[in-house]
């Protein structure tokens, strides 16, 4: 299993130079911790040059496994399951976006919280139907450009539908392209499933899943909080995942001691 961490690049508030300069300095302080990529949580990806991006990965043999959505909904507003035509139609533009970047990069495009929250305006009900037809659009985008969409099942504290895996599973199993895979991620899962049988189930549907986020109970880096990873990653490494297991928790007391001490706790289990 590979390991990677969260970042962003900043590219809606920096200069082209400023970019880049940050993308080689995560990679040369990640690439000694034995990380093997770096996640890129991105706002506007058309705002930074993938051609020198894929020169600086490839200069330092690190992969950017997945591209993080969510500040579509969080900063603009449009969102997967918006009640507005308009808004959805701008969520989905956003999409290609990412996804354009990724046919670059050879990522993967997160599908989480730009499903966004719906209002006094709509319903569960109405959201998940918007989710859905949004969704199928995208898969639309991400076939005919080949790249994987990984739809993240995320806590009802955050997100109001798709918050377990198997309604995730079956989310994937209605729209039915194999363009659309499942992210799991072990903070929503503590929070969100039955610890009696999430991991049976989670070994039954293995095949959806084609990446990891990795936080402990608190949020924080793996080992400090009760999360039980071992019975977690093995579940996965017994079942021959060679994806990417990917940091992604409040970067505290720093992103640099963060990444120090999730990839020291966890090369002892991976
Ligand atoms: C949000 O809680 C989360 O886990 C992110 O990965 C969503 O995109
Ligand atoms: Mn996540």
């Amino acid at each position: 299993m590979k390991l990677s961490i969260v970042s962003g690049l900043k590219e809606s508030e920096s200069n082209q130079e400023q970019i880049l300069k940050k993308f080689a300095s995560l990679c040369d302080f990640l690439k000694p911790l034995s990380y093997d990529g770096i996640e890129l949580s991105l706002l506007e990806p058309e705002k930074v040059d993938v051609k020198k991006i894929n020169e600086i990965k490839k200069s330092y043999e690190m992969e950017i496994p997945a591209l993080g959505t969510g500040g579509t909904f969080i900063r603009f507003g449009y969102s997967l399951g918006h009640h507005e035509d308009i808004m959805r139609k701008k969520a989905v533009e956003r999409i290609e976006k990412y996804i354009e970047f990724a046919r670059e990069t050879q990522s993967k495009v997160i599908i989480g919280l730009i499903r966004g929250r719906y209002n006094f305006e709509s319903s569960s009900k109405k959201e998940k139907l918007n989710i859905i037809s949004s969704l199928k659009e995208c898969c639309r985008l991400a076939e005919k450009n080949d790249v994987i969409l990984l739809f993240e099942s995320i806590n009802q504290f955050e997100i109001d539908s798709y918050n377990t895996i198997s309604e995730s599973v079956g989310l994937l199993e209605e729209i039915g392209s194999d363009h659309l895979k499942l992210l799991v991620d072990s903070f929503h899962t503590y929070l969100e499933e039955d610890p009696l049988y999430i991991w049976e189930y989670m070994r039954d549907n293995i095949n959806y899943v084609a990446h990891l986020h990795l936080a402990d109970d608190n949020r924080r880096a793996p080992g400090t909080g009760h999360f039980d990873f071992r019975s977690f990653l093995n579940i996965f490494k017994e079942s021959g995942y060679t994806g990417f297991a990917s940091i992604e928790t409040i970067m505290k007391p720093s992103f640099e001691d963060v990444a120090k001490e999730a990839s020291e706790y966890l090369r002892t289990i991976l």
